[in-house]
């Protein structure tokens, strides 16, 4: 896959009365490499729709697109990829059914990272680095630490995830991440450009 440094989560409860649309493309605006539709709340009708139409918003700016929980609707929009959780159908399943697109999966341990690392996982999400209320079903803050060690032992790309801020971003990267995932910090910012590339400048170490 193509390499990223940034990768940016959809969250509309983080901005109430703002068109999903518009905050995705001021995070392109920003810089994101990535989108990847999460949706936990709507309807598969819903979430199809939203997929169409970011997959459009995605194509025309050359913007890597993710959808998660949904392969049926990957597939169906053309999406780049997918992004599996440790609980979802297995990496070689998922393989079987999306061929060369990218496919991602979170983990939270050393030995998921290793795994899917053996299983042929595209990227892993590595994570939650810290506390964060965005995911409800979420384990305990992995560390900084944590990163250190992922970042020493996994080869494949790995993005570091959860709780990520711009105002804690900086000890994140020192122990080796380079790849950000953020959702609220990104779109729930009241500067949703502005924030994207302060995380870049931090990212590039231009800051
Ligand atoms: N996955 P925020 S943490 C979607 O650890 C997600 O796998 C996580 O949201 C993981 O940037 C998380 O608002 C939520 O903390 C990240």
């Amino acid at each position: 896959m193509k390499d990223f440094r940034l990768y940016a989560i959809t969250g509309e409860q983080f901005h109430p009365g703002r068109d999903l649309l518009e905050v995705m493309e001021e995070a392109i605006a920003g810089g994101v490499d990535i989108i990847q539709l999460r949706d936990k709340d709507s309807s598969r009708e819903e979430v199809l729709r939203k997929a169409k139409a970011l997959r459009e918003l995605t194509r025309k700016h050359g913007v890597t697109f993710i959808v998660n929980d949904y392969i049926d609707i990957a597939l169906e929009v053309d999406a780049d990829g997918i992004h599996l959780g440790q609980n979802d159908l297995s990496l070689q399943e998922a393989r079987q059914l999306v061929g060369d697109k990218i496919i991602g999966i979170s983990t939270h341990a050393i030995e998921e990272a290793l795994l899917a690392e053996e299983q042929g996982a595209d990227y892993i999400g590595v994570g939650p680095v810290f506390a964060t209320k965005t995911k409800v079903d979420v384990v305990d803050p992995v560390t900084v630490a944590y990163v250190q060690e992922v970042a020493s032992r996994i080869r494949i790309p790995f993005v570091a995830i959860g709780g990520i801020k711009l105002s804690n971003v900086d000890e994140v990267i020192a122990a080796g991440a380079t790849r950000i995932c953020a959702v609220s910090e990104i779109v729930g910012s009241a500067d949703v450009a502005g924030t994207c590339r302060a995380f870049l400048s931090k990212l590039e170490g231009r800051e």
